[in-house]
């Protein structure tokens, strides 16, 4: 059974008298701080470039008494928490006040160098700032899976001596929930059973366009409980409460219970008078009632009518210190957007910023002077001491950084690479884990694999069979026990080191970029490597994005991909995906074609994602079994496959062409040189590693006037060669190479999709098999003379 706690069951006094009187001064400060934050920004704004920013005043004032209460009074240091996107502004209020955050960059809101519009690990700064926010739902479901991430690293014994485990928090708007994410991760999370989790749902009936359907919330409870979670609703405030216990009182709370959200929020916006009169039309006829509105002049009115919970410290705070167990929470706390101010209510005001006249009689409300708006404890009627020495005692304002240092991992110097004469990327990808799963070193402890239901069929088996998969209580391989036989021994324990998420690839990015920030967040250092179909980044683009954003570090490995996964049919074609790689930031994407390449490159990526200034590595593998090189690796080789491409076949001086492949192609691209050897025997095979890292250097050659590792590479074609470029991807993958050193470039690829087949015959439809290059170099030269 669901325990459902509703105000009325939780009526016990948590807060002494004067720390609740110290946390309604600063509440009421939070408040003032934020609005005005916004008020200078759009001044500053407006006099340079005439744009505003809305969106922030109405949606900050109906969280300041539940951020307040979080902050300075709930919030332990072992706790994370994320903040609803345009929180923002409370949020570096109150950071402000707890001294981690200057005047100068507050008076810089969303300005360049200033605080951001949303709270951001980059760029507030991650000994402040636990999980970025922005894009709603993200910032909310991370949250889920960062539970799971720190049961990991605890249950592995990684953690810091003595710590203790924490609350994941997310502070979300009510709208948040109507993004799909969430019921994902809810779904994930109960099957992982997750702990540790609160979702405080800021519930005040608005978005951004309007006003939100009541339906939806009228199951919202029931979703919750039916994973197992509690949920704790913050309805009514303490005087509404006290009016309902009076005489015909009962008959308020109907009133108001019945009452829609639309009326509800009108009646906030036209105020005390609004009020009377449909108080007076409906519910006069009970002297209860007349009493309550004769008592009540019309502020008084609006301010009991507006009493919801989640504006209520007490309520608030009894409702947060009645959780003593670690079992998911949802509190469903009732608030109005803008409250506090004259925007309160109306259901347009979410872009809505006070005009100037407004705000000066909010400042006089406030009691702040002018030319003291930054003051901290300006306008407060407690003395300023008592307010700083309440504030240094806060547990989050004493310790400087909320960032965990964690030792860096050794990683080999040397990767051998599978000695097969033909397979894939992808096969190999599954040898090296398996080899290192086999060893008994700190980097395969540290690694962490996971994978959207497609570990198998990504090649993780030998690493899961090795290391298990993780979960919370042990559990035994029935298969097995049963002496059924299987290549896949799925044995969960709490030292299994493989995280299978069901098949949802936007939950794999934020398990992604909780597993990526163990670091920081946990102080166990984690190499995670997540698997999916490369086709299906896309489905999963704005969480890895998000977790780039937050500069959360891992592999990714996406297999199979590109038309070379031709009988699997054209819906799982990746044609765009090599675009992501070259653009996304963040990210660094490679797609070796060869085995030693991989190895080479799994070794380095271990390291990169690592470093201080490193980033998160994308691979993009093949299932195609091609021949491999017999060659030696040396540094040289090594090098360039780093940096992104090496010449196969070194172009001789007089060469007139040459062929640039990335990938599985790499066999067409190999027989079509070959052949064109015959006929030009100068010309050049170029081995692309990653286009990516090419491009990179090449715009930042450009950007600093001097010739990089791109520049060299090309620079070694003749000016008046072309170049033939070749992938199973979009042709932009690698068209741009001619902007390099100026050569002619005759771009293939893909750059439309849905058929399947077999391999010739797909490769020969879109005109990237050996006779199309072969064509094609035919017109390069052409062209050329
Ligand atoms: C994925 C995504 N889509 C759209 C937006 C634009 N947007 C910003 S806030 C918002 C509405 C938020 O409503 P709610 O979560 O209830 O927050 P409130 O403003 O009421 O606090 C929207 C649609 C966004 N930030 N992210
Ligand atoms: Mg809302």
């Amino acid at each position: 059974m669901a325990d459902h706690t509703t105000l009325e069951t939780r009526r016990a006094d948590t807060a002494p008298d004067e720390r609740l009187a110290l946390l309604h001064a600063i509440e009421k400060k939070v408040l003032w701080l934020s609005t005005w934050m916004i008020h200078n920004a759009n001044h500053l704004r407006e006099s340079r470039d005439g744009l505003k920013v809305g969106g922030h005043q109405a949606s900050s004032a109906s969280v300041a008494t539940l951020m307040t209460a979080l902050y300075l009074d709930v919030v332990r240091p072992q706790d994370r928490v994320a903040v609803k996107p345009h929180a923002a502004p409370i949020f570096h209020a109150l950071q402000y006040l707890m001294g981690h955050q200057s005047r100068d960059k507050l008076e810089r809101f969303r300005s360049l160098g200033g605080v951001q519009a949303y709270p951001s690990r980059t760029k507030d700064g991650d000994h402040i700032v636990d999980f970025s926010t922005g894009s709603v739902g993200l910032g909310v479901g991370v949250t889920l899976f960062a539970s799971l991430v720190q049961d990991y690293v605890h249950l592995h014994g990684m953690a810091p001596e003595g710590s203790e485990p924490g609350r994941m928090i997310a502070l979300a708007g009510d709208a948040e929930l109507d993004e799909g994410n969430i019921f994902e991760a809810l779904l994930e999370g109960w099957k992982h059973d997750v702990r540790n989790l609160w979702w405080v749902i800021d519930y005040n009936r608005q978005s951004l366009d309007a006003v939100v359907s009541d339906r939806l919330f009228g199951r919202i409870d029931a979703l919750f409980e039916l994973v197992g979670w509690r949920v704790v609703t913050l309805k009514y405030g303490r005087k509404l409460e006290a009016a309902f216990a009076r005489p015909d009182g009962a008959h308020l709370r109907e009133w108001i219970d019945a009452c829609p959200n639309s009326l509800y929020s009108a009646l906030v916006y036209k105020g005390g008078e609004g009020w009377r009169e449909h108080l007076m039309r409906d519910l006069n006829r009970y002297p209860g009632i007349r009493a309550i509105l004769d008592e009540h002049d019309n502020d008084q009115l609006h301010a009991l009518m507006t009493n919801l919970g989640g504006h209520d410290m007490e309520t608030v705070l009894d409702a947060f210190h009645s959780i003593t167990d670690d079992r998911p929470t949802c509190f469903i706390a009732y608030t109005i957007k803008g409250y506090g101010l004259p925007l309160a209510g109306h259901k347009d005001n979410h872009s809505g910023l006070m005009n100037p006249a407004q705000m000066a009689s909010f400042q006089a409300a406030m009691g702040v002077p002018e030319g003291e708006e930054w003051e901290p404890f300006a306008g407060l009627d407690l003395p300023a001491e008592e307010l700083s020495t309440f504030l240094r005692a806060v547990p989050l304002a004493a310790s400087a950084t909320r960032r965990i240092d964690s030792a860096r991992i050794a990683v080999p110097d040397d990767i051998p690479p599978p000695r097969a004469r033909r397979q894939s990327t992808q096969e190999a990808f599954g040898r090296i884990l398996g080899g290192i799963a086999a060893s008994d070193s700190e980097l395969a402890r540290r690694i962490v694999t996971t994978s959207p239901d497609v570990t198998v069929s990504t090649n993780l088996g030998a690493w899961v069979n090795r290391r298990g998969i993780f979960d919370r209580t042990e559990r035994q391989d029935i298969f097995r026990e049963e002496n059924v036989v299987s290549a896949q021994r799925w044995v969960m324990s709490p030292g299994g080191q493989h995280i299978e998420l069901g098949i949802a690839e936007h939950n794999l990015f934020l398990q992604l970029a909780a597993l990526g920030l163990a670091g920081p967040l946990f102080g166990g250092r984690l190499l995670p490597i997540g698997t999916l179909y490369d086709p299906f980044i896309k489905r999963g683009l704005d969480a890895f994005n998000y977790a780039l954003y937050q500069d959360a570090r891992f592999i990714l490995v996406a297999t199979p991909s590109g038309i070379t996964l031709a009988p699997e049919g054209g819906a799982h074609q990746s044609v765009i995906e090599p675009l992501i790689g070259l653009t996304q930031p963040g990210l660094l994407a490679f797609e070796p074609a060869f085995a030693d390449e991989l190895a080479v490159l799994l070794r380095w990526a271990l390291g990169e994602i690592q470093e201080d200034d490193g980033e998160s590595v994308y691979f993009r593998l093949s299932t195609r079994p091609i021949d491999q090189p017999e060659r030696r690796m040396d540094g040289a080789l090594a090098e360039g496959i780093i940096g992104g491409g090496y010449w196969l076949r070194e172009p001789d001086p007089g060469c007139e062409l040459a062929i640039a492949y990335c990938g599985a192609v790499a066999p067409e691209a190999l027989a079509a040189f070959d052949l064109l050897r015959e006929d030009l025997p100068q010309a050049g095979l170029l081995a692309v590693t990653s286009p990516n890292r090419l491009h990179r250097d090449w715009r930042a050659d450009a950007a600093q006037g001097k010739q990089g590792f791109a520049a060299r590479l090309l620079g070694r074609l003749p000016s008046d060669a072309a170049i033939v470029t070749v992938s199973d991807s979009h042709p932009a993958t690698l068209s741009w190479l001619g902007g390099v050193a100026r050569h002619k470039v005759v771009p293939l690829g893909v750059d439309h999709f849905g058929q399947s087949g077999d391999l010739p015959d797909l490769y020969h439809y879109y005109g990237i098999d050996q006779d199309a290059i072969i064509d094609a170099a035919a017109r390069a030269c052409l062209r050329d003379s």
